[in-house]
């Protein structure tokens, strides 16, 4: 045995209690002790029974994640569970807080499962690019029949504990010390003479139609391939033999082991985790954050509210008139309403949040007791300054003075107060109750305690907050509009917004370019465009026909038109031939004779430039690391988990290509397409975005 598994006796009962913080999950040393332990009970005398049971929060929380990509070590999971359920004396599995990924797996290999009634249990190992690797796909069916276990393990939710009785994947729930009540429980199987019960020997379930379960999962996951293998180990479980099924379901997990979804999913799960871990926020208290302020109800200030709410802090919301603050609390009203549709409120918090925890006021002296105030009004410099004038005259020493603004100049509006340290930005993105993103935008005075409470309120609202330096669009929205240019140019030198949008989504984001533009409204980057205009350079190629639609009063989805055609009741739209129309004439009064894009050509060089503007940004220490930015564009912008975010991809294709194709791009416009500093210098070094994160 090991430190990591405890043996106990008590009575006829053996004990093996996991002992490997924080999660339990199954390292090494917990298989060989796990097997061990196994060989310890059955070698004790008098032994009848073990009883499994983990230590701390959880069951287990399945494999050791760090493990994967080195070299495994036997003993491997999967003879653990069959050793486990070979056991001649009765195994019990007692579980509490979670029991996940190889920590069900193991659960399923005992004879009898009992759990907590706050108990969790889930298949996740699709959100990490792989499907259940230790027989969960040959015995969970077995329990559920094929349907259910098809659903928990391609979606890896977590089944709650009275849902997985119904299910059929534990036996009973029973409240108290998951130790105590698991030995009444083996304690009662041996009185009532039970014996074992190995799920390998239960009967396969009926079959399904295999192929349109395939089909719909692929088509669901958006080119995510482990979930729709899932299906395949499924029906593995139905079709062979239990040990063909284990080996099917094992030679699966390898091939997709072996995948870049694995590793961009299993990025993902550390960099979201790593995010928040700033080395200068070390030992930093954030302040008190018990009271906040919003000023503006339009769509931005009302979702904000609304997380806020949400989160138990009390919100004062200032508008310009007692009508416009009704408005806004419509609109925060209809945020709740569907937090209760979705069972994520009850009645009584609902009405006591529209009732008590939010204020609405039309004078600033309101906030003078706020913690922290956020502005959300129209995004000018003149009117946020007039803003933060006031804020600083009003509110009590120590509030934190934030702006969602999502380019201005956060030093700039800092100098305009006398209280520059208290100043910060908040970048939420919309709608800002739904929406994960939350970047924390750090300007050159702002305090530490400040940087802290602005990660303290992202946790609290339940965000992935990313740091941010001060530039015009921060990280995300400075990204974004290269890549979105890169996108515009291709489109005046042949290619469609449609092949694009279309052959964008296939590469797994959530919509495409186009789309997003009129989902988010065609004025926005009009009104971009005319604030840049002023300091263009000549050399940069703008289409001027996105310019046409607008002033034709074509903003997108809101107005029914845009680059494409919204008819009312239908969620999408179709393209819109007058685009089509007005991007030939401009092709025609700029001399371009257009050429074919292939979908790969178009993949390329919008990757190259998100990559490549990405770069610049962590280069020029906007973003600390790497996988801040993957961590933006994952969760703020639709980038497939699955792919880990943008560097992460380019890590993963070759940074060297990637220079290649941004040097040969740069041949036809040199003004665009500009290495970045940082890729060179990688790229000289023979190293890649993932080294920066590990020095970091
Ligand atoms: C699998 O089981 C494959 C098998 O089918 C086949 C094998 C052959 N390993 O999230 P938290 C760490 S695949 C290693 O902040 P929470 C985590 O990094 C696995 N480490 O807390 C963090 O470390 P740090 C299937 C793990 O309460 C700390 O624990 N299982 C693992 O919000 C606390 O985590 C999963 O996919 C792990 N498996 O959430 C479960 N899990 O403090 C993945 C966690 O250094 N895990 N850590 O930053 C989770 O979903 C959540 O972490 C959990 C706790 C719900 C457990």
């Amino acid at each position: 045995m090991t430190d990591k598994i405890a043996y106990e006796r008590h009575g006829d009962v053996a004990v093996l209690r996991i002992q490997n913080p924080p999660v339990n999950a199954l390292s090494h040393e917990v298989r060989s002790g796990l097997m061990a332990g196994m060989d310890h009970a059955e070698a004790d005398a008098g032994v009848k029974a073990v009883l499994l049971v983990g230590d701390g929060r959880a069951f287990i929380a399945g494999a050791d994640i760090k493990e994967f990509g080195k070299t495994p070590k036997e003993p491997h999971l999967p003879d653990v569970c069959n050793r486990i359920e070979a056991s001649p004396l009765i195994v019990v599995a007692s579980m509490h807080g979670v029991s996940l990924g190889g920590g069900l797996e193991v659960a399923l290999s005992a004879h009898y499962r009992t759990a907590q009634p706050d108990a969790r249990f889930g298949l996740p190992e699709v959100h990490l690019g792989l499907i259940p690797g230790a027989g969960g796909t040959q015995r969970l069916p077995r329990v559920t029949g094929v349907e259910a276990a098809i659903d928990m393990i391609t979606s890896g939710r977590h089944v709650k504990a009275p849902e997985a009785l119904d299910m059929g994947v534990i036996d009973s729930i029973a409240e108290g010390d998951p130790q105590t009540v698991g030995l009444a429980h083996a304690e009662a199987l041996l009185a009532e003479g039970a014996t074992r019960r190995p799920v390998s020997e239960m009967p396969a379930p009926p079959p399904i139609d295999w192929d349109a379960s395939y089909e719909a999962v692929l088509k669901k996951g958006r080119g995510q391939i482990a979930p729709a293998q899932a299906v395949r180990a499924v029906q593995a479980s139905v079709e062979l033999p239990f040990s063909e099924g284990l080996k099917a379901e094992r030679q699966m997990f390898w091939d997709l082991m072996k995948t870049d979804q694995r590793q961009g999913m299993i990025h993902a799960f550390f960099s979201e985790r790593a995010v928040s871990n700033l080395p200068e926020l070390k030992g930093i208290e954030p302040r008190e954050l018990a009271a906040i302020g919003v000023i503006g109800g339009g769509t931005m200030g009302a979702g904000i509210a609304t997380a806020a709410l949400l989160s138990g802090l009390a919100v004062t919301l200032i508008e310009m008139s007692d009508a416009a603050a009704e408005a806004a609390k419509a609109r925060i009203a209809g945020n709740l309403a569907g937090a209760l549709k979705r069972g994520k409120l009850s009645q009584e918090q609902h009405d006591n949040i529209l009732n008590s925890a939010l204020s609405l006021a039309t004078d600033y002296a309101a906030l003078k007791d706020s913690d922290l105030v956020i502005e959300a009004v129209f995004e000018d410099m003149d009117v946020k300054k007039s803003v933060f004038g006031d804020l600083d005259a009003i509110c009590k020493p120590g509030t934190v003075l934030a702006t969602n603004t999502s380019y201005l100049d956060v030093n700039e509006i800092a100098a305009s107060t006398s209280r520059p340290g208290d100043v910060i930005g908040l970048h939420f993105f919309s709608p800002a109750h739904v929406m994960k993103l939350l970047e924390v935008v750090v300007a050159d005075q702002t305090g530490p305690d400040v940087v802290a409470t602005g990660f303290a309120l992202g946790k609290r609202l339940g965000k992935i907050s990313v740091r941010a330096g001060v530039c015009d669009g921060f990280i995300g929205n400075r990204i974004l509009s290269t890549y979105r240019t890169a996108a515009d140019h291709m489109i005046l030198d042949g290619a469609s917004p449609y092949q694009i949008d279309k052959v964008l989504t296939d590469f797994g984001f959530a919509m495409g370019p186009y789309a997003v533009a009129d989902l988010a409204g065609l004025d926005i980057g009009w009104a971009m465009r005319k604030r840049l205009a002023p300091t263009r350079d000549p050399r940069e190629r703008v289409g001027r026909y996105p310019d046409k639609l607008c002033e034709a009063g074509h903003f997108g989805q809101k107005t029914g038109k845009g680059f494409y055609v919204y008819e009312k009741g239908q969620r999408g739209g179709t393209p819109n031939p007058e685009v089509t129309a007005l991007i030939e004439a401009e092709r025609k009064e700029r001399n371009i004779t257009p050429r074919a894009f292939s979908d790969v050509e178009i993949v390329r060089r919008y990757m190259a430039a998100m990559v490549n503007e990405a770069a610049k940004v962590v280069g020029e220490g906007i973003a600390r690391r790497p996988l801040d930015v993957d961590m933006v564009l994952l969760f703020g912008y639709g980038f497939p988990r699955y792919r880990g975010g943008p560097l992460k991809w380019a890590d993963l294709v070759g940074l060297p290509d990637l220079l290649a194709d941004i040097e040969r791009y740069a041949e036809e416009d040199d003004y665009f397409w500009r290495p970045a500093p940082l890729l060179r210098e990688l790229v000289a070094d023979g190293r890649c975005f993932d080294d920066l994160n590990k020095d970091a």
